[in-house]
């Protein structure tokens, strides 16, 4: 039964039951419109507790009917008529109230929260406006900056500052039932308050939605649904109610039906399918109750980081004294910064360092769940690790190796018991990045796959498989993505037209300009390496500069020029002196071309891929490329956009 309903002497308690997270699909919305109903027409009722079963409040419309055509009950009108009811209504919210489920919590009269709720309007992340009242009722409710700020971030808020602003009525913690409903009881012994549809409204000027106009503009970087957001927002405060809602109801529609909000959808399930992969489902993951980093760099810190930010304890291996303190310093920098911006609290960081114990003596893992070498990217160094890890770790542990290109193959090579071996593929910086690549070699069992996506999820990242090649799934994508762009600068578009081009597409940054902020090097060392093992590996324009002391910000100059302290790239004569024997005249693309040619050519690498069985999935390539590489997400990936 998806609604349900029991009687607390005065006060009718409506449960809604619709797993796995209550969302409105058509046969909610019809539940409640009846319950509405029945109990106006039930004299013994005299208010009703709107509740939810399992793990979370109503967490919004049913996404997945969004392809489809609208089928009444609307729940606009839901959310009126739950509003119009001749009882007051109380929503007693759990788990996350989003979308519109917030929304049916605003057609009540009243809002009740456990502690640990979360409410808000996420709607712009998926490529839409609210379109049941979100942007209509929410400034009646809490004011038009709360509103704006809400609604056009799309970023949920905790339930304590959910009632600072206004948003709910009342945070209580235990039993969120017994609450709810004793809350109703002394409800009734007061005037109820206007409905929030009756509720004044005042604007800002002019001015200020000027201001926010500019900078939602720049942080949506063509994302549409923010400003049609801001619009409607605006319509609620100066026009009556009717109106306002007419025009949200029509935005909605609108971008229901857009390439963005069907990009944004694609990747949302996308993102919730990537943890469980059907393959594994009859594996069972092992238990990680603690783990270990070898190497305390930028990476293993990062990983070391992650991990404590989990909750597991860590333990950190560098090779001598020195380097564990480094290592140690590296990781305390990483918390610092957190506290700097406000993430941790001074206790919290120094927790999260109690939780690490360093050393260099590998005999402090031989009780560790979990081992995650991250040495220096030579095979060599890496094998010498994974032949201490196989003398000193338990048969039961699992070991990952973070190797962004060597063969895990060669590294596990010896390894007793190579089952229990993988590649985790962290980005950098490993504590923020949510794409981990897992990397399954012919020796790893489905166990110790199952148990890297069950880290992932541990670890809240979107974990993807790959097989094993040259740079996996991105950092294959990488390479051709860049050598697509050396080779239209070749044929003589300009560096920084490409560069804007992407940016203009929704890349944060252009090829070539990150490119100068990694720095060029990297990829040189890699060519010359593969070069000097023989392989056949063509001169590139990166080459060129490198070889003239090139490497990007760091150097001053790779691409481009940077003035010292500055990050501004301009462009630079000498490179196009270094590069001029290499450049045609051939014609010089628009930027819609560039970002066709590009993103052609990830696509394209991104079926090779599949063909090869490197990635099991065309979303998995997406996932890769909007979490590890900065794909615009409302593009919906490489795969995705190629259509
Ligand atoms: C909206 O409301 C528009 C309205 O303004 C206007 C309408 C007219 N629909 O995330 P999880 C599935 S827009 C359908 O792993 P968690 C999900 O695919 C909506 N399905 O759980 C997964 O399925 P499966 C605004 C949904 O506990 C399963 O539920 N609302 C929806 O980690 C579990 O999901 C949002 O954007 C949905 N709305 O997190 C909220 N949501 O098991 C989106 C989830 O088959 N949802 N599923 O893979 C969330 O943020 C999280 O799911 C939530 C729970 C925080 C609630």
């Amino acid at each position: 039964m998806t609604v349900s309903i029991q009687h607390e002497g005065e006060i009718a308690v409506v449960t809604v039951d619709n797993p796995p997270v209550n969302a409105l699909g058509q046969a909610l919305r019809q539940g409640l419109w009846d319950a509405v109903g029945t109990l106006d027409a039930d004299p013994s009722v005299r208010a009703v507790v709107l509740i939810c079963a399992g793990r979370t409040f109503i967490a919004g419309a049913d996404v997945t009917e969004f392809g489809k055509p609208p089928v009444p009950p609307h729940l606009p009108d839901l959310v009126d008529r739950l509003e119009q009811a001749t009882k007051p209504w109380i929503a007693a919210i759990h788990g996350s109230a989003l979308g519109g489920g917030f929304e049916v919590a605003m057609g009540c009269r009243f809002r009740v929260a456990l502690d640990s709720a979360t409410v808000g309007l996420p709607e712009v992340t998926l490529g839409i406006v609210p379109g049941a009242s979100g942007t209509v009722r929410t400034p009646r409710l809490a004011g038009v900056e709360a509103a704006v700020e809400l609604v056009t971030t799309g970023r949920p808020v905790k339930a304590a500052k959910a009632l600072s602003l206004g948003l709910v009525d009342a945070v209580v913690t235990g039993d969120l039932r017994a609450e709810a409903v004793a809350f109703a009881r002394n409800a009734l012994t007061q005037p109820l308050p206007q409905p929030i549809s009756a509720r004044p409204v005042t604007s800002p000027d002019a001015a200020w939605w000027e201001e926010q106009r500019k900078a939602i503009a720049k942080r949506a970087k063509g994302e549409v649904a923010p400003l049609r957001a801001l619009d409607c927002l605006r319509m609620a405060a100066e026009k009556p109610f009717a109106e306002a809602m007419a025009h949200e109801r029509a935005t909605f529609l609108e971008l229901r039906a857009s390439d963005q909000a069907a990009a944004l959808r694609h990747i949302f399930f996308a993102e919730r399918g990537a943890p469980k992969p059907a393959h594994l489902d009859d594996a069972k993951p092992k238990d990680i109750r603690s783990a270990a980093v070898i190497g305390g760099g930028t990476m293993g810190a990062g990983i070391a980081a992650a991990l404590r930010d989990a909750g597991l304890p860590v333990t950190l291996i560098e090779r001598d004294a020195e380097a564990v303190q480094r290592g140690l310093q590296n990781l305390r920098s990483i918390f610092d910064g957190a506290v700097k911006r406000g993430k941790l609290t001074e206790a919290q960081a120094e927790a999260r360092m109690d939780g690490v114990t360093a050393g260099s003596d590998y005999s402090l893992l031989a009780g560790t769940d979990l081992v995650i070498e991250a040495v220096f990217e030579d095979l060599a160094v890496k094998r010498a690790v994974f032949a201490q890890l196989g003398q000193t770790c338990r048969v039961g542990a699992i070991l990952a190796t973070n190797t962004s290109y060597l063969d895990p193959r060669l590294i596990a090579e010896g390894l007793p018991h190579p089952d229990r071996f993988l590649g985790l593929h962290f980005f950098s910086p490993a504590n923020v990045m949510k794409l981990l690549e897992i990397v399954p070699t012919p020796t790893t069992s489905p166990e110790t796959l199952a148990t890297g996506f069950a880290l992932a999820r541990t670890l809240n990242k979107i974990p993807v498989q790959a097989g094993i090649c040259d740079g996996f799934i991105g950092n294959r994508i990488l390479k051709r993505y860049r050598a697509e762009a050396e080779t239209l600068v070749r044929q003589g578009t300009p560096i920084a037209a490409i560069d804007a081009a992407m940016r203009a597409y929704g890349f944060a940054m252009g090829p070539f300009e990150a490119q100068d902020l990694g720095g060029l090097d990297i990829a040189f060392l890699q060519r010359e390496g593969a070069r000097a093992a023989g392989q056949d590996v063509p001169e590139t324009l990166g080459d060129i500069l490198v070889r003239a002391g090139r490497k990007g910000q760091k150097t001053g100059g790779g691409w481009y020029d940077y003035m010292p302290g500055e990050r501004a790239p301009k462009p630079s004569e000498t490179t196009a002196r270094l590069l001029a024997e290499n450049i045609g005249s051939g014609p010089v693309l628009g930027f819609e071309e560039i970002a066709a040619r590009l993103t052609a050519a990830m696509a394209e690498e991104g079926r090779t891929i599949l063909a090869e069985g490197i990635a099991l999935k065309p979303s998995d390539i997406d996932l890769v490329e909007v979490h590890g590489y900065g794909y615009p997400r409302w593009r919906g990936g490489p795969m995705f956009a190629a259509g």
